[in-house]
C-alpha cells in the first residue's frame, strides 16, 4: 500500500480483489492486505493508458512462469527483452518458448491495435499482451514492467511478491512522434552512454531518438569523403575536452540498439550556421578560403557555410548521401536553427539546394522552426522551439507551414528543453528560455498549443538535451528525469487524461523505479515522492 492511500474507491477495488484472491486461497501472500504489499493498480503508469478496466485476481509471476511469444524474430526478441528484465530480480528462470502452456504470452493479432497499440489481460492465470504489430509489443512490456514492484529493477534477486494487478489495459499512443534529443556535439557521449539513455527512454514508449551529431564545437560521425570532419572537427568539446566521434560501425550499433527498443534514429547535421567543426577541418568550405580555429565556448550565430560556392553543396551531397546510407529511419534533421551570419535571401537559397538532396537519398526533411522562413519541401518536418514570448509574427510564419502541410514536432524551449534548469539553485543547465519546473514541462497541451495550427499538422513532441553544460549519464538523467517522463505523458496518452494532480501522484511512484536502476534524478518539490 506504498501509494494509493487517497482515493476511496481505488481502495475498495484493491481491497475487494484481494479478499477475491483470499477467499479462492490463490495464495497466501494477498490474504493480511494491511502488512503486505498490493499489486499497483492498472491505471498507476507513466504515460497512463487510453484506457483501463480494472477487476478479477491479480497473476503472480513465479519460479514456473514461462513466457510464450509468437515465433517471428522480433517477437522473440521481443520475450528475450522481457526475460532479461526480469530475471536479475526474480531470480527465475523465465525460458522463452514459442509453444506450449505459459502465463506470461505475447500474441500478435493483425490490425486491430495499430503500429504501436496492445491490449494487456491480466488474471490470476496469467497476463497476456495482444498487439497488431512488435513495437506494440514492446510498449505492453514497459507497462507490464512497470506494474510490478520498483525493485523488479534491480540486479540483484529481490523478495517480490511479483503481482500484477488484474483487469485490462487497452492503449494506443495519441502522437506517432515521440521523441528525445541528445546533442552529441556540445559534449560527446560514448556508445555506451547513449545506450544507457536509450534503456531510459524506452521505458517511457519514446519512439524517436534525435542526435545532434554536429556543431560548432564538435563533428561526431565519420564521413569517409571528408575525414577530417571526425578526426579534426571531432576532436575537441566545450571546455576544451578531447570529444571525441562515432566509426560508422559505432553509430550503427546505436542505431541497432535504439531500433531493438522501438526507436528510430533521427540524425542531424546542423546547417548552413552552427558549423564551425567544419570550416575549422576543410578551408575550402569557408567564403575566405581560411579555415577557423576550432571552437570551443557557447556562443551560437557565429558561423556559416559559403552558400555561393559550389563546394557546398558537394559537400552536403556527400555528407548527406554517406548518413543516409548508415540510417534505416525515415528522417534526416539539417538543423536551420540561428544561421545569424547568413542573409535571409542566402538561408532560402540553401535551403532550396539542400532539401532535395535529402529527398534524392529517400529521407524526409526535418529541419528547425526556421525552416518555415524558407520554402519547406513537401513532406517536411518543423521542429518548433520557441517560447511563451516569441513574437506573435514568428508564431504565424509557423502557423502558416503548418496549414500548407508542414507536419510540426513541437519542442518549446521553455517547456521541454530538458538543459533548462528546474529552478535557480539547479547546479547544471541554462536559463536563457526561463526555469522549467516539472509542472511546468507537463502542463500544456500540444494539440492547442499554436494558435492557426490544424491538429494534424502536430505530430507530437520531442525534448532536447543540449549539453553545453552537461558531461556524463547523471547530468543527462538528473535533467531529463523526471521531466522526460512528462514528455513521454503528452506524447502518448489521450488529451482527456490530462490532469497534473493524477499525474504527479504516478510520477513519485517512478523515483523508486530510477533509484532501483541507478539513476540520477532531480528530487523536485512539486512532486509527492514517496520515499
Ligand atoms: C538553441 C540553440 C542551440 C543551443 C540551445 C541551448 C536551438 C534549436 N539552437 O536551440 O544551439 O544549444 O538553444 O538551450
Amino acid at each position: 500500500m506504498r501509494r494509493h492511500h487517497s482515493t476511496t474507491p481505488r481502495m475498495a477495488r484493491i481491497l475487494g480483489s484481494l479478499l477475491l484472491v483470499a477467499a479462492a486461497g490463490a495464495f497466501t501472500v494477498a490474504a493480511t492486505p494491511a502488512s503486505k504489499p498490493a499489486a499497483t493498480p492498472l491505471d498507476q503508469v507513466v504515460p497512463v493508458p487510453a484506457s483501463v478496466t480494472p477487476g478479477g485476481s491479480p497473476y503472480r509471476i513465479t519460479h514456473e512462469a514461462r513466457i510464450r511469444v509468437p515465433d517471428t524474430r522480433a517477437a522473440r526478441q521481443v520475450g528475450a527483452y522481457l526475460a532479461d528484465l526480469l530475471r536479475p530480480s526474480t531470480g527465475y528462470p523465465l525460458p522463452v518458448t514459442t509453444r506450449g502452456p505459459a502465463d506470461i504470452q505475447l500474441r500478435l493479432q493483425p490490425g486491430k491495435f495499430g503500429a504501436e497499440g496492445y491490449r494487456l489481460d491480466s488474471g490470476h492465470g496469467g497476463v497476456t499482451i495482444t498487439a497488431s504489430a512488435p513495437a506494440g509489443l514492446f510498449h505492453g512490456v514497459q507497462t507490464l514492467r512497470q506494474l510490478l514492484p520498483a525493485s523488479v529493477e534491480k540486479k540483484s534477486v529481490q523478495p517480490g511478491p511479483w503481482l500484477v494487478a488484474g483487469g485490462t489495459v487497452q492503449d494506443t499512443p495519441r502522437f506517432a512522434y515521440r521523441g528525445a534529443m541528445l546533442d552529441v556535439s556540445r559534449h560527446f557521449f560514448t556508445v555506451d552512454q547513449v545506450k544507457r539513455y536509450i534503456d531510459e527512454l524506452a521505458l517511457y514508449k519514446f519512439n524517436e531518438l534525435h542526435l545532434h551529431l554536429s556543431d560548432d564545437q564538435g563533428w561526431r560521425i565519420a564521413i569517409d569523403s571528408w575525414p577530417r570532419l571526425a578526426t579534426y572537427g571531432g576532436s575537441t568539446q566545450v571546455g576544451g575536452g578531447t570529444g571525441g566521434h562515432y566509426t560508422k560501425a559505432d553509430y550503427q550499433e546505436i542505431v541497432r540498439y535504439a531500433a531493438s527498443r522501438y526507436l528510430e534514429v533521427v540524425p542531424e547535421i546542423d546547417m548552413p550556421g552552427h558549423t564551425n567543426a567544419a570550416l575549422a577541418s576543410y578551408a575550402e568550405l569557408n567564403c575566405d578560403g581560411v579555415a577557423p580555429s576550432l571552437y570551443t565556448g557557447t556562443e551560437v550565430g557565429f558561423s556559416s557555410l559559403c552558400v555561393p560556392k559550389q563546394i557546398t553543396y558537394d559537400f552536403v551531397d556527400d555528407v548527406i548521401r554517406e548518413l543516409a546510407a548508415l540510417t534505416p529511419g525515415r528522417y534526416l534533421h539539417i538543423g536551420g536553427d540561428e544561421a545569424h551570419s547568413t542573409s535571409h535571401a542566402d538561408y532560402v537559397a540553401f535551403m532550396d539546394k539542400v532539401q532535395p538532396i535529402v529527398a534524392k537519398y529517400s529521407k524526409t526533411v526535418i529541419g528547425w522552426h526556421q525552416l518555415t522562413g524558407a520554402t519547406p519541401a513537401k513532406g517536411a518536418l518543423a521542429q518548433y522551439w520557441g517560447l511563451d514570448d516569441t513574437s506573435a509574427e514568428e508564431k504565424a510564419q509557423v502557423a502558416k507551414a503548418a496549414q500548407n502541410g508542414t507536419g510540426l514536432i513541437l519542442s518549446p524551449a521553455d517547456r521541454l528543453y530538458l538543459d533548462m534548469k528546474y529552478t535557480e539553485d539547479t547546479p547544471l543547465g541554462q536559463d536563457w528560455a526561463g526555469l522549467v519546473e516539472v509542472r511546468r514541462s507537463y502542463d500544456w497541451d500540444p494539440g492547442t498549443y499554436l494558435a492557426g495550427v490544424p491538429g494534424s499538422a502536430v505530430r507530437g513532441v520531442e525534448a532536447p538535451l543540449w549539453t553545453e553544460t552537461i558531461t556524463k549519464s547523471a547530468d543527462i538523467e538528473y535533467m531529463a528525469f523526471p521531466r522526460v517522463a512528462g514528455v513521454a505523458e503528452l506524447g502518448w496518452s489521450p488529451a482527456a487524461t490530462h490532469d497534473w494532480d493524477a499525474y504527479k501522484v504516478r510520477l513519485a511512484a517512478q523515483g523508486p523505479r530510477w533509484e532501483a536502476r541507478g539513476m540520477a534524478y532531480y528530487r523536485s518539490p512539486q512532486v509527492p515522492w514517496t520515499d
